[in-house]
């Protein structure tokens, strides 16, 4: 087993970071109090080919295994976890159509999102089906040529931004979760967007509801054979995991930094209150559970890039980890720095709401301990 990273992705890693630091942190604090899109962001983001980066190459990405993607979520989301958010669901959602998809369909949407010129969203989770993914009720009926779709989906983020989505409709209810299928859906006449939601964290991320009323989409763009949309969806979390993982692991680093510099400078009791027991430990604390998250993290994206048949197991954990790593450290941080950690003056008071989410989405951490046993039981 392999504890470091090599060359190549520690050179990375500096890149993010002084990327992060000169022209996403002076933005950071302003993208979460005006909650709108930062679209200067997502233009960085492209430029620099971070929206491609995990697209394959013949698809005009970079082709990045999921450990370097999880080093630019990681970094990304130590300085602005919205920033991270638009690397990593660019992933996710086109990950079923690079697992799934015909040739035609990868070549015809995939240049477009590599190069950034479109957001693409994964369109699992519904009103009435989130934990339950096998529930879902979005219908997908076949008319000759086409399927036509009719549904709601809910909390997608970068929905009505998204021009590429990876839809999950059920195509024979009779099969249960075997009757769900996944479709790449464009822009297509009778999608629209119902509610933006207004969110605790990732204030700027736009999440929406998805509304499809007789969406006609070409029979060539369903991602696999009918009926194989579950395993889909589930694959494509297996591998995204790992990269929420990341996105939270990045939050508490920053957090930790934040904690670790207040500490040495604020002074109480005439002496910097990290050097008392209370605080320093508190830290110490902190730091082991980052480091053991990141291994959590590093490992599962490590087995994903090896197409381990263990992956779900620790795919599952390391989000699970991490994302609970950064709730108590973005808590912990606020905690360390008083009064001033709780006012908006400061970066933790933000790192601490966007952490929460980590534990919810990507499947809540119930969901995950709900995997891990499983798997374990068998
Ligand atoms: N890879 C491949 N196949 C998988 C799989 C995986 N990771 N996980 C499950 N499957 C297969 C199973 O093998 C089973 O197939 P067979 O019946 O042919 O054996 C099938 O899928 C059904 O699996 P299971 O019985 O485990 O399904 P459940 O309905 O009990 O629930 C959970 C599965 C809860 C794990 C799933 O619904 C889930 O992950 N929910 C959370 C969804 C989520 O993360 N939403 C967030 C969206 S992004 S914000």
């Amino acid at each position: 087993m392999g504890f470091y990273l090599t060359p190549e992705q520690e050179a990375l890693r500096k890149e993010i970071r002084k990327l992060a630091e000169e022209k996403v942190a002076p933005r950071a604090a302003d993208i979460d109090r005006s909650g709108e899109y930062p679209w200067d962001i997502q233009k960085l983001l492209a430029s620099q080919g971070l929206l491609g980066y995990a697209i394959p190459e013949e698809y005009g990405g970079s082709g990045a295994d999921l450990l370097s993607c999880c080093v630019v979520g990681e970094e990304l989301a130590r300085i602005c976890a919205t920033t991270s958010l638009i690397f990593v669901v660019q992933k996710l959602a086109v990950y079923p159509i690079v697992i799934a998809g015909s040739e035609e369909t990868k070549h015809e949407y995939l240049p477009a999102a590599a190069r950034g010129e479109i957001l693409a969203a994964f369109c699992l989770t519904e009103r009435e089906s989130g934990s339950d993914a096998g529930a879902t009720r979005t219908m997908a009926r076949r008319a000759g040529d086409v399927y036509v779709i009719n549904g709601q989906k809910c909390f997608i983020t970068n929905g009505g931004l998204a021009k590429l989505h990876s839809v999950f409709c059920m195509t024979d209810p009779d099969k249960g979760y075997r009757g769900i299928s996944a479709f790449c859906v464009g822009e297509v006449e009778g999608l629209s967007v119902g509610k933006i939601e207004d969110k605790m964290g990732l204030r700027a991320a736009q999440v929406a509801e998805l509304v499809f009323d007789d969406c006609r989409v070409p029979v060539e763009n369903r991602l696999g054979e009918e009926g194989s949309g579950f395993v889909t969806a589930m694959k494509t979390l297996d591998n995204s995991r790992p990269l929420v993982g990341a996105q939270a692991l990045g939050i508490a680093q920053g957090a930790l930094e934040c904690a670790v510099d207040w500490a040495r400078e604020r002074q109480a009791f005439g002496r910097p209150i990290g050097t008392l027991q209370g605080v320093g430990f508190m830290l110490a604390d902190m730091a082991t559970e980052v480091e053991a998250a990141r291994l959590l993290v590093y490992k599962a994206a490590s087995m994903a890039d090896r197409k381990d048949p263990d992956l779900s197991i620790f795919s599952a954990m390391s989000k699970m980890k991490a994302s609970d790593t950064a709730m108590q450290v973005t808590t912990d941080a606020v905690q360390v720095m008083g009064g001033y950690g709780y006012m908006r003056d400061h970066p933790v008071e933000r790192m601490m709401r966007d952490a929460k989410v980590t534990q919810i989405y990507e499947g809540t951490n119930q969901v995950q301990r709900l995997v891990i046993s499983r798997a374990m039981l068998k």
